[in-house]
């Protein structure tokens, strides 16, 4: 017994070192776990290549970044040449800091206060010899306004008419002021009781009660506005061409399979028998025509009515005195100056981000309409053509009367825009000073502001709501 177990111990150990010695020969592991050993091979080489491809790609990134941060920097450097050849005596009316102090280099930089009240900025420190060297030869004019910001405006958002890029501007001014937003608290997250009139109830509620601004989807009814704001609120809209309203209401929900309509020219066909879809156009969308008078719809009207009635004209009188300006799309830039100059804010309140929300490309866009097509919809529409005619012409007035001084600040919104929109575009975690001119003070991008630029409505609302309820919350502890 105990013989057979020595034995059988020491056969069992050099079975045991045999097959080791075959599992470890590689010989033997190649031909046992070829399909094995062929994987994982592969997944170690791909590895490798990964690990490698992405060190080369985040170099050449970096290197990439670098290449755009110069080019912008010589962009720069030309605009402001070229600008400095422009004969800037011309536009010195009232304003207090002159080309000659600035030459004389008599002009030391202050640092200049921020409404916002926010930051400091010296636009000379910490910035590049061109920044710099920029600074100081730039002509500096700038002069805090001595009107005081209005901070309470109720803004209509009428729905496809690019009120989504106008709304963000109001957001982001709202939260960096620390103002009050009225948020929807009822079923619907981003209107008010859409497509009735605001209900009571349908605002998330705020300590005191009172909103300072209005920019979700919420039919335009006064009452609401004076119950629920300060009652020196600025009211303002939007509104596009109707035509092109149209075109996206289609588009926007599909009217044109639903209309079973010519699919190579469904405008068309739709205009040129608009009576005929006028029973299914009417109870389609809600029980409420989407093609018909939509904006003026959502500027409280009667969509079913014709400019002409007697209850429209009576609503027309009304609205252009409570809101007087209106936006108009085809002319965002100079809709956006003209509603800074109203309410008395800085050129960095208005920027927005270019890349356009909710921007839709569809084939019949840009399809050519029948003259009767286009008559057709001018009666079938008339009061958005009405208002829209009015809210156009009456932009235009503002900018005439603003003159040549009024075309210089255009032209300086468009630049600074496009230099924001391409430093955050190209440099988001980066920072962008901007000496200060005579229409806007100094004050430098950074990650914070690239952020909120393009910050989507539904995180806006969370970080207000979080602010509101905690103001509240804050509140009720206190008493
Ligand atoms: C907003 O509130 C914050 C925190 O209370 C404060 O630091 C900031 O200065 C305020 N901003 C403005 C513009 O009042
Ligand atoms: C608005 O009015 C201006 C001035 O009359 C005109 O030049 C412009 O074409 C109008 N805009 C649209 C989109 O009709
Ligand atoms: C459905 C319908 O009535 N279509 C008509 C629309 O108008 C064009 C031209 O006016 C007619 O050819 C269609 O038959």
């Amino acid at each position: 017994m105990r013989r057979l177990n020595w034995y059988s111990c020491v056969r069992l150990l050099y079975r045991i070192k045999d097959s080791l010695a075959s599992i470890t020969s590689h010989r033997h592991l190649w031909k046992t776990n070829r399909p094995l050993l062929v994987l994982l091979g592969g997944m170690v080489l791909l590895l490798a290549l990964y690990t490698y491809l992405l060190l080369i790609i985040e170099e050449k990134y970096e290197e990439r970044q670098k290449l755009m941060v110069a080019i912008r920097n010589m962009a720069d450097a030309s605009v402001l040449n070229n600008q400095r050849t422009l004969p800037m005596d011309e536009h010195k009316n009232g304003w207090s800091q002159t080309v000659g102090r600035a030459q004389q280099g008599a002009f030391t930089h202050q640092p200049t206060r921020d409404l916002s009240g926010l930051r400091h900025v010296n636009p000379i420190s910490g910035r590049s010899d061109l920044a710099a060297k920029r600074s100081q030869t730039a002509v500096m004019e700038w002069q805090t306004p001595t009107c005081k910001p209005k901070q309470n405006v109720a803004f209509i958002k009428v729905h496809k008419a690019g009120s989504t890029t106008v709304q963000s501007v109001f957001l982001r001014y709202g939260y960096s002021h620390n103002l009050t937003v009225m948020l929807p608290g009822g079923k619907n997250p981003a209107s008010f009781s859409w497509p009735n009139f605001p209900a009571p109830g349908d605002a998330y509620p705020v300590s005191g009660g009172v909103y300072n601004i209005l920019t979700h989807h919420a039919r335009y009814h006064p009452e609401t506005i004076r119950a629920r704001m300060p009652p020196d609120t600025a009211r303002v809209a939007i509104m596009r061409h109707p035509l092109d309203h149209l075109k996206s209401m289609f588009n926007f929900i599909h009217l044109n399979t639903k209309y079973k309509l010519d699919p190579l020219n469904p405008i068309q066909m739709f205009l040129e028998n608009v009576t005929d879809y006028a029973e299914i156009d009417s109870k389609f969308y809600d029980g409420r025509s989407p093609t018909r008078n939509f904006q003026s719809y959502v500027l409280g009207f009667d969509q079913r009515k014709d400019f002409g009635d007697e209850e429209v004209e009576q609503h027309f009188r009304e609205i252009k005195t409570d809101v007087p300006f209106v936006m108009i799309l085809e002319h965002l830039d100079e809709s956006l100056i003209v509603l800074k100059r109203s309410m008395c804010w800085v050129m960095k309140d208005i920027l927005y981000d270019w890349t356009a929300r909710n921007y839709r490309r569809f084939y019949y866009k840009s399809s050519s309409l029948s003259q009767l097509a286009m008559e057709n919809h001018r009666k079938w529409s008339s009061i958005d053509y009405a208002l829209y005619e009015h809210y156009n012409r009456t932009l235009w007035e503002e900018v005439e009367k603003g003159g040549e001084d009024f075309a210089s600040e255009l032209e300086h919104f468009r630049t600074m825009n496009s230099n924001v929109n391409e430093h955050c575009r190209i440099d988001p975690k980066g920072r962008k000073s901007f000496s200060a001119t005579r229409w806007s003070m100094a004050w430098t991008v950074d990650a914070t502001f690239c952020k909120q630029l393009r910050q989507e409505r539904f995180i806006w609302d969370w970080k207000l709501s979080m602010r509101q309820n905690e103001k509240i919350r804050r509140e009720k502890l206190d008493t």
